[in-house]
């Protein structure tokens, strides 16, 4: 259980002075140091049930599951508040938000000052990787929210095993969160990567105020890992093993709510039900080059934060059932036997709460769009054996991808790492609302790493481009897209478990067993090649998936090109000289 600061024993100097330098600032009525016990999470749930944020869900059907309500206009990540508060600001980049450390330090603790009153603090230590890997990470998050120590419970390694291994180095990411008043005028996201320090107040929800998650994985451990020649991504990792039990790694960038938890998670059936697709990381890689030359990734994250919308008993049923038990699901609805519902689930119940707990309207969502869950990778039944190894796993391919309903094939692959490279800064997606504002507008998004990199973007390509040099067995890089629509706006690829196809046409690629047709942006399948038997796709339909318009890519480039061009000098110039020569290619 949990105990107060003063009863703590054998605490870290370093940690007790910083706590109790934040306590003075915030001013809380008790400090509690969290030591991730069932008896301390029991006791965090009570708060939340007595507070009425939480509800209990039918132990029966949904074991251990609970609902939670947040504020309703505190549902996705806010991109507009997040900043990289480095000295320089050319460091941050216009990929950014940059606000001079010493001015957010003072706006910060502003806000800070007394936020804490009549709250409790908890000192939440965790640790992000596995417990024995020499590329794990020790962070300790300071927050007044109940709700974020339940879910850090899950998402790291927290509590006494990593107040034990504190102890053992001294150096840890340092976090402070206050749900503040949840004024959104008020809300910041501020990262001070030089001094892997990271201050968020006034939002509770997920990437704003799980600090391990977006703020320390993503763009803290990005900025290090570029000056430490290793990767932090926004990546899944799965084993994919054939009928013969031989596995290849994959890695896939896809941006938020965009199909990383899903293709992590994809259960392989009818005639590929012999193969198995085996989860190591739904959403961040750290990569390091080994010993070997070859890229090995692990996944700093302990559990999931998936989205929840589109999971079903029948296209995700192992997905389904690892959400059946010890989960905690944020804004979805809720049925009258205390069930949690979201649309992909089936068929409207005919009494429901939407997710704000309102009767449900007829063409209104009952769940948001965002809504989320929260539960132990452990608890998917292909966690692959090797999730927790302390080296990691050898990458052979990197795919990247995103929504797009035109332009982009379902999948090709590139013709080297540094053209892989510039198809994965030239991704441009569709928003979706796993950040606030407009949803299905196009954006760039290079690597899916826009919202999360840490530092200047032009440096980021950089190193990528540095990291080829280093990797001596290369991983092959692909782009895919399940997205394409038809002209009546209807998705044609059949998605989700049938994506197993085109992972099976990239393993006969890795193997060389198949050959390919030559484009100006990359390899595409040869129809003979690839499996569509038993999709019913029309003729006309496959025909669109592979389609490449060069006008439409031409447009595409231009598109790219004004946005590397913000780089200035920054942009490589290496991937300049393939950016032109693939657009002469074009034309
Ligand atoms: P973050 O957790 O935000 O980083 O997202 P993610 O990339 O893990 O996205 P996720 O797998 O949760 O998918 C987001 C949404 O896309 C869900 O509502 C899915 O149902 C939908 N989706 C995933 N894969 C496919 C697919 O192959 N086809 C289609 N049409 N939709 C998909
Ligand atoms: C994403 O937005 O990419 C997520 C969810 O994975 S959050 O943790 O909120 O960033
Ligand atoms: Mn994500």
């Amino acid at each position: 259980m949990a105990v107060i600061l003063e009863e703590a024993k054998g605490l870290n100097k370093e940690l007790i002075k910083w706590v109790k330098e934040v306590a003075e600032i915030t001013e809380p009525d008790e400090i509690l140091i969290c030591d991730g016990s069932d008896e301390e999470f029991n006791y965090l749930i009570n708060i939340l049930l007595k507070e009425g944020s939480l509800i209990k869900l039918n132990e029966e059907k949904y074991p251990g599951c609970y609902l939670y309500r947040s504020a309703p206009f505190d549902v996705a990540r806010t991109e507009e508040a997040t900043y990289i508060c480095t000295k320089k600001k050319e460091e941050a980049g216009p990929n950014n938000n940059w606000m001079e450390p010493n001015e957010a330090k003072s706006k910060l603790f502003k806000l800070l000052k007394g936020c804490m009153k009549g709250r409790k603090m908890f000192v939440v230590p965790y640790i992000l990787g596995p417990v024995s890997s020499k590329y794990s990470q020790i962070g300790v998050e300071i927050t007044d929210s109940p709700y974020v120590v339940i879910n850090l419970r899950f998402l790291t390694r927290m509590g006494k095993i990593a107040l034990e291994k504190i102890n053992e180095t001294n150096n840890f990411v340092k976090g402070i969160h206050s749900m503040g008043n949840l004024d959104p005028k008020n809300k910041y996201i501020c990262h001070f990567p030089e001094e892997m320090l990271i201050i968020s107040i006034n939002s509770n929800y997920g990437g704003n105020s799980l600090l391990s998650k977006k703020c320390h994985s993503l763009r803290l451990a990005s900025f290090q890992a570029r000056k430490e020649k290793w990767m932090a991504e926004h990546m899944l990792v799965i084993g994919l093993e054939n009928p013969e039990g031989e596995i290849i790694y994959i890695t896939a960038a896809f941006p938020s709510a965009s199909g990383k938890t899903n293709l992590a998670t994809l259960s392989p059936s009818g005639k590929y039900s012999n193969w198995k697709v085996w989860l190591i990381s739904d959403d961040i890689a750290w990569m390091h080059v080994g010993n070997d030359g070859r890229l090995y990734a692990i996944n700093p994250e302990y559990g999931f934060f998936g989205v929840v919308v589109g999971i079903n008993e029948k296209v995700t049923p192992n997905l389904m059932k690892t959400i059946s038990k010890n989960t905690i699901f944020t804004n979805v609805a809720l049925t009258k036997d205390l069930t949690p519902w979201w649309e992909g689930l089936g068929e409207y119940p005919e009494e429901l709460l939407d997710w704000q707990g309102k009767p449900w309207k007829k063409g209104k969502p009952a769940a948001h769009p965002n809504s989320r869950f929260t539960t132990y990778l452990k608890q998917y039944p292909y966690i692959s054996p090797y999730f927790e190894d302390p080296n990691g796993v050898p990458v052979s391919v990197i795919l990247f991808g995103g929504r797009r309903s035109k332009t982009i094939p379902l999948v090709f692959e590139t013709f080297s790492w540094e053209h892989g490279v510039l198809a994965g800064a030239m991704i441009r997606v569709e928003t979706t609302a796993a950040a606030e504002g407009e949803v299905g507008r196009l954006r760039n998004d290079p690597m899916a790493m826009l919202p999360f990199c840490g530092y200047n973007m032009g440096d980021y390509f950089a190193h990528w481009l540095e990291m080829g040099e280093r990797i001596k067995h290369k991983p092959r890089i692909f782009y895919v897209n399940w997205f394409r629509k038809n002209e009546k706006g209807k998705f044609i690829w059949p998605g989700f478990n049938e994506n197993i196809r085109v992972l099976k046409w990239i393993w006969d690629r890795i193997k060389g067993k198949v050959g390919a047709e030559k484009t100006p942006i990359g390899y595409i399948p040869r129809k003979e090649d690839f499996d569509f038997e038993g999709l019913n796709l029309k003729d006309e339909d496959i025909n669109e998936l592979f389609k490449i318009d060069k006008n439409e890519w031409i447009k595409e480039f231009m598109e790219a090109k004004k946005f590397f061009e913000k780089f200035g000098n920054r942009f490589p110039k290496k991937l300049w000289d393939i950016f032109y020569e693939i657009l002469e290619n074009l034309k």
